[in-house]
């Protein structure tokens, strides 16, 4: 995918609607928390900066990426209107990186499906640790403000549609 055309933390602030009132949750994984705490700081700024509450904002930690599932699962059933699940995954010598990658992405996909809140995916897949250094607020932005501008776009997407 050609995300090198495009820098994760710019977005356009007239199409970012108010986000005064909405409350998120983010789950962390700890593997790689070099980069998913940097991911976590970017998406709680950029919530901030665009009106949400420090206060409307909850915060857990899951072991590694594979609990994501997990975790973003039990926070849909907090007081919130989103979910930003983050973690980051590095390619090793096995096949491992593989199984977890899918089974992860697999498992946020099919919550977003069968339950009411969105759930924002924030998964960074890399080959190597300089390229999730990029993605993290280096030459390629910040994923994290990317995932907090989304959380604040799907949830205003879902009370359109009430
Ligand atoms: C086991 C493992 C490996 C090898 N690599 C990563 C990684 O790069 N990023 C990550 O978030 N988690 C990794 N894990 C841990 C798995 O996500 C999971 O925590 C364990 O397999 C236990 O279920």
């Amino acid at each position: 995918m050609a995300s090198r055309y495009h820098n994760l933390s710019d977005y356009d602030i007239n199409s970012v609607p108010d986000a005064k009132g909405m409350k998120i949750g983010i789950v962390v994984a700890e593997w790689n928390n070099n980069i998913t705490d940097a991911l976590m700081d970017g998406a709680i700024g950029t919530l901030i900066k665009n009106g949400v509450a420090e206060s409307d904002i909850k915060v857990l930690r899951v072991p590694g990426s594979f609990e994501l599932i997990y975790g973003a699962t039990q926070m849909t059933h907090l007081d919130v209107d989103a979910v930003i699940a983050i973690g980051c995954v590095v390619r090793g010598d096995t096949p491992h990186f593989d199984y977890i990658c899918e089974g992860t992405t697999y498992g946020l996909a099919r919550l977003n499906a069968t339950q009411d809140k969105p759930v924002i995916y924030g998964l960074i897949t890399t080959n190597d640790m300089q390229q999730a250094l990029d993605r993290c607020g280096g030459k390629m932005g910040n994923k994290g403000d990317e995932c907090a501008i989304t959380a604040i776009k799907m949830i205003d997407f879902k009370r359109k549609c009430n």
